[in-house]
């Protein structure tokens, strides 16, 4: 096996197989796999090739047309600039995933054939953890550096709308035209979460009609003030409406200009997701542990970083179970 660092020139090619390989070290959980991702990311934000890339994340109903959409949106933003490249991260339900193949006949994402500025890769979700994987957010701090706009697709099942606030730059909720009673079934929490909505399958004339006015109605009465909350008609069969959402994009796309403040904002989702990391894997002696040291912040910047923070509690956890194996055996014998 090369070393991983070997693979950074490729990956910047993008060379599929490169990638790849670099996403299996930030999907790994082996310790040492920490200390590979720290070097990784020194190389990439040295290169002055980091490409910073924007995260989307569309969320939604099972079937309201996310992975059609989001193809029909990748090869309009690639068509649009010769220069970008673009990835999608669908999060599959566990149960449709197989040692990492894809099983059944869901429809995924279509790309261009033969095009290297698209780049798909599916990861099986948690089922404890929502909708989301509990590496989604570890393959990201990757693909920032390698793709301008990185796609997280997810199945909206409430949890995974929640994680997908703390990690994307925009979330898009796809939802399907509705009967105008069934909108107000929809929790109030996952309705603030969203930047847009979007009623795909909009060529369903009428009942697109009826869902607009049901959502903006309730929107108004959930986030007030808020009025503009922009809501999108689209049909990802047709094409209708999928202009403004692409001139939305766009629009972001160009605001995203300061280098310094984009790092800033991923630092600012590392300090979460560590925190979350903790938790999830020592629990609440984890969080006591974190607070006792000053905080996520605090650790991750005197062990330079994610990764440096991870590998310190990891290597911790060991020799703390080796010392405890070894009293208990004392204590038996
Ligand atoms: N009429 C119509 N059908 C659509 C539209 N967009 C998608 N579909 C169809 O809806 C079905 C589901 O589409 P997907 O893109 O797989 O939906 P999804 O939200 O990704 O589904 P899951 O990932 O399984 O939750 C497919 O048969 C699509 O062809 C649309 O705008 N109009
Ligand atoms: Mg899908």
């Amino acid at each position: 096996m090369p070393d991983p660092l070997e693979l950074i020139p490729a990956a910047f090619e993008r060379q599929k197989f490169a990638i790849a390989r670099l996403i299996s070290v930030f999907e790994d959980p082996r310790p040492a796999a920490a200390d590979q991702r720290k070097r990784i990311l020194e190389t990439l934000q040295s290169s002055g090739r980091s490409r910073r890339g924007m995260f989307l994340g569309f969320t939604g109903t099972p079937g309201a047309g996310k992975s059609t959409l989001v193809g029909e949106l990748a090869n309009r933003l690639i068509d649009q600039n010769p220069d970008r490249c673009l990835a999608v991260l669908a999060v599959d339900p566990s149960s449709h995933v197989s040692g990492g193949s894809i099983l059944g006949d869901r429809t995924r994402v279509r790309f261009s054939f033969g095009d290297d500025r698209l780049y798909f890769r599916s990861q099986a979700s948690d089922q404890e953890l929502g909708g989301i994987s509990r590496t989604t957010f570890s393959v990201l701090r990757l693909l920032y550096h390698l793709f301008d706009v990185i796609i997280v697709e997810t199945v909206g099942i409430g949890q995974s709308e929640i994680e997908i606030q703390q990690t994307a730059d925009r979330v898009f909720l796809l939802l399907q035209p509705l009967a105008g009673d069934q909108i107000q079934f929809m929790k109030a929490g996952i309705m603030e979460i969203p930047d847009c909505f979007i009623i795909n399958k909009s060529d369903e004339k009428e009942a697109a009609e009826r869902t607009f006015h049901a959502l903006r109605a309730s929107l108004q009465l959930i986030r007030p003030g808020e009025n503009r909350v922009p809501i999108f008609r689209t049909s990802a069969l047709t094409g209708m409406g999928l202009q403004d959402v692409l001139d939305y994009l766009l629009d972001f796309l160009h605001q995203r200009v300061d280098g310094a403040a984009l790092d800033a904002s991923l630092y600012r989702r590392e300090v979460y997701y560590f925190e979350k990391w903790v938790k999830d894997e020592l629990g609440r002696q984890g969080l006591h542990m974190l607070s006792d040291l000053g905080g996520a912040r605090e650790l991750m910047d005197d062990a330079g970083g994610f990764d440096g923070a991870q590998k310190a509690v990891l290597r911790a956890v060991q020799d703390s179970r080796k010392e405890l194996e070894s009293r208990v055996s004392e204590v038996l014998r």
